[in-house]
């Protein structure tokens, strides 16, 4: 039976999103007004081994949380409407920088493919990246690939394949913080849980509290009934 899977983009800005959103959609695209509010969201579909995927170019970000309308989208995008699959491009030659993203990302969704991009820069640089260990490292495929050269994009799209179907599962590693911060977390975790509908993923809004984000806390009232509204 043919599928339907939503897939979103995500990544810092000039990672070369919107040139694998290109790649992988080719002409079947339109930009759609994003909930009333002033950021355009790219999307278009393809289809692969009989499955059609629904991609979406969020806006790109530096990070996830309430600074910008830009982060607020794209936070807002994974965590409420939850796609199938988030897709998060990184740049080769600034990993470091970029994987505070990622990380932020793999608190949010366990549903997450890691694609490194501008592979074809960073080899020019002479740097090496070896996929296998950070795979390992971060509990997500992490596939190579360079969007512009078209260079990945079947090991990619085969990746996207096999989680869709099942085949390869994420185990996403969780970041530690300190004692204290812990310590917060778990009181927070068990209230967090008792919030009815919530599908809000409990150990990112126990985060996202500690850290007062009340953007945050106006978004979730918005969306959930007013009883279930936290204090
Ligand atoms: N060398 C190289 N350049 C790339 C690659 N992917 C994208 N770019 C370039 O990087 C720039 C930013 O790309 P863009 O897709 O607009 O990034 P976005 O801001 O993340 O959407 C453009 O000039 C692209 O042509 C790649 O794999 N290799
Ligand atoms: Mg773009």
């Amino acid at each position: 039976m043919s599928r339907q899977f939503r897939v979103a983009l995500a990544g810092n800005p000039n990672t070369g999103k919107s040139t694998l959103f290109n790649v992988l959609t080719g002409l079947k695209q339109h930009t759609g007004n994003w909930a009333g509010k002033t950021v355009e969201l790219k999307e278009g579909s393809f289809q692969y081994k009989g499955n059609t995927f629904k991609l979406v170019d969020l806006p790109g970000t530096y990070s996830l949380y309430s600074n910008s309308l830009d982060e607020e989208v794209a936070r807002n995008y994974i965590v409420f409407e939850k796609p199938d699959l988030t897709l998060v491009v990184l740049d080769a030659t600034a990993l470091e920088r970029n994987f505070n993203l990622a990380l932020q990302v793999l608190e949010m969704t366990g549903q997450v493919i890691i694609c490194i991009n501008l592979i074809d820069e960073a080899e020019k640089m002479g740097i090496k990246i070896n996929e296998k260990i950070l795979m390992r490292r971060l509990g997500v495929p992490v596939i190579k690939i360079s969007a512009r050269n078209k260079t990945g994009i079947s090991a990619l799209l085969d990746a996207m394949d096999r989680l869709m179907s099942g085949e390869i599962t994420c185990n996403p590693v969780p970041v530690t913080y300190d004692e204290e911060t812990e310590e917060k977390i778990a009181v927070l975790i068990p209230l967090v849980k008792q919030l009815r509908n919530s599908r809000i993923p409990s150990r990112w809004l126990a985060l996202r509290l500690l850290d007062g984000d009340k953007a945050l806390l106006e978004e979730i009232s918005k969306r959930q009934p007013s009883e279930e509204v936290l204090q």
